[in-house]
């Protein structure tokens, strides 16, 4: 059974005696309210004998890393005490929920924010019996936890968010435990690299933890496994400058512990006088810790004859099977009692007076840190109007402009807009210059702290544009920077956003859930623009086509999930402008980086873009009263649909074609689903009835029918998108292997309107020879036909 500060005689160190019977004390008080929490649901004090009636009918949390992380978390209330640091914490282990939440409940942060769990024993009954209960509060640290911006569930992330978090925030230290087990992780692995991107003089400072304990759920760890010189020349590797406390003698440990972080913090605040002050330019070894402490640590040692303490078999509930085995009941009573709570608590319930003051005061406690609620602190962004970098449209379609290049002269104003307000970064996985937004780079640069060569350009120490080759590290500094009040915008390849499906999907889930937490104040919406698109990966192949985060975005609650395909230049920028400047979503943004025909003058872009979907009654001719509907959503399919609707007007010179563009994909969902989406009404107008429709999407076909599924004449809606057939071929073949090109959409107009049923055999007929001419061409030619190349919109078939 446990023995906390165990070592009889005293041990030298920064701590009195004083102190250290105080800060122990203070750490078995967490580590009872955290095995409370995961076992008992009455008798919170112990106050009689424990019964099967205290214990909660399912057993539900992770034990094992709890009480390592309570022991972190009061020396880090003594130095943040000590030297009034701002301090966050970021709990990669977050499945230790109960420890931060006995944490912030024993500083009175839980309190404040949630006022029914009071500082009594009502109250500590409440924390316990609202522990991984239904309708209570999750078994990790979550988005509910004060003073976390990091949820942990899903392993990998903690120490990207942490970076995300310092960067532009030079007083805040983020203190960041990484699981030894969630190393193995690919995301961890790389985010050990981030200090080569952290500047000590303009940001704040991480403190990584890695949390030896030595196990995962069933298995030991790599980095427990190896010689321990080997991980320490790991970490030298990787910059850092590695400390190591190792032990299970709590006395001691507490001692070691102090005197390590007294370094450590010594060690952080000369980096940044060296960098600040004294105008040092080179890149530090910041320092890191590495805590080797028993897994599951002052827990039952054995449970049924098997070691259990600084095992693997601690990580969730050591003792299980209390109802069959009533040996463990009393296990339970025993290792419960081995804290003393009659010593931590009062007989109101209370934590005892004198150790009330191990916790800092007011937002110093970590608990109540305003950067861990970055909505308190968001400044708006200073957005320069988009008007200003408008294509002129002379003649639609006449022109072909790169539409993010026009994006990327928006995003320079940006940036140049919030250079003092330092709250505003571009992230990307080396590709911001290939999605033609290198303007954004001209006049900050792009940050790098390692060695730079005469060759190398635009690389600055102070770069406010984040380029490493990570999705990961990209998306997880871009969440740490969000969630701690900033804004910032991802650009990337299409095909390799699905990289990071699963980081998104957590963001997803925590602004989900934040909405629904009063306390937690809106934060920036997380914004994507996907570029280098599907269908103009014509020279990098099939491993480069893939539009599929739509669909994978798509399935996130409408609350927060936004899409958008701008068919042109104008457009963007409209788009661009709202999804700057909207809040807790998540906002994706598909957009061509080739030379592409300009459609829209950008009043008509703004009009356009606030309904989502419209008419184009420039390229229609149905007087009201269409016989078929020639949709189109993207910009390589709006241009197959516009060749389309020409095609069909040689053949068919008196056929009503309306001309629909859609530029945010959630109108076409009904309004009860989304609420970007168009009252039924509306939709009928656009879409009538009895109308076969057309639709030509940029991205996999289903997804279309998925949205409208519900909608009227849903039966008469014919959609062509990306169905998996590519190569490295021409822009237009890809077209013609999916078939969205325009032959293929006039044959399925043709196919659909009844009045047209006697030309169908000759369309096809028709068909089959262009597809053939232009199948001989690129095969000769190495390139598609010249009418298709120097295809133009004719102004003349204006209506
Ligand atoms: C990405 C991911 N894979 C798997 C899991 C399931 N899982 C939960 S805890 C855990 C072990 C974690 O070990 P470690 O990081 O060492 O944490 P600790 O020992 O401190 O509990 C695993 C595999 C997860 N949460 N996330
Ligand atoms: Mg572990």
């Amino acid at each position: 059974m446990p023995e906390t500060a165990r070592s009889e005689t005293a041990i030298q160190g920064p701590l009195s005696p004083e102190l250290l019977a105080k800060m122990d004390a203070y750490w078995r008080a967490a580590n009872y309210l955290s095995v409370g929490q995961i076992y008992l649901k009455d008798n919170a004090m112990l106050e009689r004998p424990l019964t099967l009636d205290d214990v909660k009918p399912r057993l539900l949390g992770h034990w094992g890393t709890t009480p390592g992380l309570n022991f972190l978390y009061v020396h880090w209330n003594r130095v943040i005490r000590e030297r009034a640091l701002n301090m966050i914490f970021v709990i990669g282990p977050g499945h230790g929920g109960p420890g931060i939440v006995a944490n912030t409940y024993l500083e009175g942060s839980y309190s404040e924010i949630y006022p029914y769990i009071g500082q009594d024993r009502d109250g500590i009954k409440r924390l316990f019996r609202q522990f991984s209960w239904p309708y209570g509060i999750p078994s990790h640290v979550a988005p509910e936890t004060p003073g976390s911006i990091h949820e942990g569930g899903e392993l990998g992330y903690s120490l990207v968010h942490a970076y995300g978090a310092a960067f532009d925030n030079p007083d805040l230290i983020v203190a960041c435990v990484v699981g030894d087990g969630e190393s193995e992780t690919g995301p961890l692995a790389t985010s050990w690299h981030s200090n080569k991107f952290l500047n000590p003089a303009t940001d704040g400072a991480v403190l990584p933890i890695l949390h030896l304990n030595g196990y995962k759920i069933a298995n030991p760890t790599v980095l427990a496994r190896i010689p321990h010189a080997e991980l320490e020349n790991l970490m030298r590797g990787y910059g850092y400058e590695p400390f190591t406390l190792e032990g299970d003698d709590p006395a001691v440990m507490h001692q070691q512990a102090a005197a390590i972080f007294d370094k450590i913090f010594d060690r952080i605040a000369a980096i940044q006088k060296a960098a600040r002050e004294d105008k040092s330019t080179g890149r530090p070894a910041w320092p890191m810790l590495i805590l080797r402490t028993p897994k599951g640590w002052t827990g039952p040692k054995f449970v049924d004859g098997k070691p259990v303490e600084g095992t693997w078999r601690a990580h969730q509930v050591p003792l299980s099977e209390l109802r069959e085995k009533p040996e463990h009941l009393r296990q339970l009573d025993e290792w419960m009692h081995s804290y003393k709570p009659e010593e931590l608590f009062d007989a109101k319930g209370r934590l005892r007076e004198d150790l009330l003051d191990i916790a800092p005061k007011g937002r110093l406690r970590m608990g109540m840190n305003a950067h861990a609620n970055g909505g308190l602190l968001l400044q708006p962004l200073v957005v320069p109007n988009f008007r200003d970098f408008a294509v002129k449209i002379a003649g639609r379609g006449q022109q072909d402009v790169e539409s993010t290049r026009i994006l990327g002269h928006l995003l320079h104003a940006v940036m140049q807009a919030n250079m003092e307000q330092k709250n505003f970064r571009v992230f990307g996985p080396d590709e911001t210059a290939s999605n033609r937004l290198g303007d954004v780079i001209t006049g900050t640069g792009k940050r790098w702290l390692a060695e730079t060569l005469p060759v190398d350009e635009e690389l600055s120490p102070t770069g406010r544009v984040m380029e490493v080759l990570s999705e990961h590290l990209c998306q997880g500094w871009l969440e740490g920077y969000l969630l701690t009040g900033r804004h910032g915008f991802f650009n990337c390849y299409e095909a390799f956003i699905h990289i990071i499906d699963s980081m998104a999907n957590q963001h997803a889930k925590w602004l989900k859930t934040t909405r629904e937490i009063p306390w937690r104040k809106p934060i920036a919406s997380l914004n994507y623009l996907l570029s280098s698109l599907v269908w103009r990966q014509d020279h990098n192949g099939f491993s480069h086509q893939d539009p599929g985060f739509i669909d994978h975005l798509l399935n996130k609650k409408a609350d927060v999930v936004r899409i958008y395909l701008p068919p042109d230049a104008n457009t963007l920028l409209s788009v661009a402008d709202h999804c700057l400047r909207s809040r807790n979503y998540i906002n994706l943004i598909v957009a061509g980086k080739q030379p592409a025909p300009q459609w829209l003058p950008i009043d008509e872009a703004i009009a356009h873009c606030t309904t989502g979907l419209g008419v184009w009654q420039w390229a229609s001719n149905d007087d009201g009263n269409p016989e078929v509907v020639v949709a189109c959503c993207g910009d390589v399919p709006t241009m197959e649909a516009l060749a389309a609707v020409t095609l069909l007007r040689e053949q068919i010179p008196d056929l009503r074609i309306r001309v629909v563009n859609v530029v945010d994909l959630m109108a076409l969902q009904p309004q009860s689903e989304h609420p970007h989406g168009l009252p039924d009404e509306q939709y009928d107008r656009i879409f009538p009835p009895g109308v076969p429709a057309i639709f030509a999407f940029h991205g996999y076909p289903w997804l279309i029918h998925r949205l409208t599924y519900r909608r009227h004449n849903h039966d008469n809606l014919h959609v062509r998108g990306y169905k998996e057939e590519g190569t490295t071929t021409t822009p237009f073949d890809m077209c013609v292997l999916n078939n969205i090109d325009r032959f293929q959409l006039t044959l399925d107009a043709i196919r659909r309107v009844p009045r047209l049923a006697p030309k169908i055999a000759a369309a096809e007929q028709w068909y089959s020879e262009q597809i053939q001419r232009h199948k001989l061409y690129v095969s000769e030619n190495g390139d598609d036909l010249p009418e298709i190349k120097d295809w133009r919109w004719r102004e003349r078939e204006r209506s």
